[in-house]
């Protein structure tokens, strides 16, 4: 397994209100290099299963309408210690309480509406960047 990789995605809120370029702006600034990249949108059983793991969750509809609200980007990046830098650069869930010079605090709207995804171990950026990539598709 790759330890050097994350996965995100540019969230429907962060599409919708312009902030692509500028997103991957920081995240490129910021030293990730992307190895696969897509333009998409997710269907209800997309969203659904990519995020299975909180399908208890009270918020979990609303999370799985959202998502599947409007387009998004979705990359693989690399970069050493891609993981935990990837949710450093993030901030946090909530953009209230993420830290000054986060993509969240900048970008993100709400804890909800939250601009972008950044997988949360080793195991599951392999497992996201498997859902949504093919082999051929990374370079
Ligand atoms: P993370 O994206 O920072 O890892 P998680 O706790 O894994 O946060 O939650 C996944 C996603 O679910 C969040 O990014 C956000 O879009 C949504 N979410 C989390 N908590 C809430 C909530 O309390 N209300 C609404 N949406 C939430
Ligand atoms: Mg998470």
């Amino acid at each position: 397994m790759t330890t050097n990789r994350t996965f995100t995605m540019i969230k429907p809120d962060a599409v919708e209100n312009g902030y692509i370029g500028k997103i991957l702006d920081m995240i490129t600034e910021a030293g990730f290099e992307i190895k696969a990249m897509k333009y998409t949108r997710l269907s209800q059983k997309q969203a659904e299963d990519f995020y299975a793991v909180h399908a208890e969750r009270p918020f979990y509809g609303e999370l799985v309408s959202y998502m599947t609200s409007g387009p998004i980007v979705a990359a693989i990046l690399e970069k050493d210690n891609a993981v935990a830098d990837f949710r450093t650069l993030i901030g946090a869930t909530d953009p209230s309480e993420a830290a000054e010079g986060t993509v969240r605090k900048a970008y993100a709207e709400s804890k909800g509406r939250n601009a972008v995804h950044g997988s949360d171990s080793d195991e599951n950026a392999d497992i996201e960047g498997k859902f949504h990539f093919a082999f051929e598709e990374i370079h």
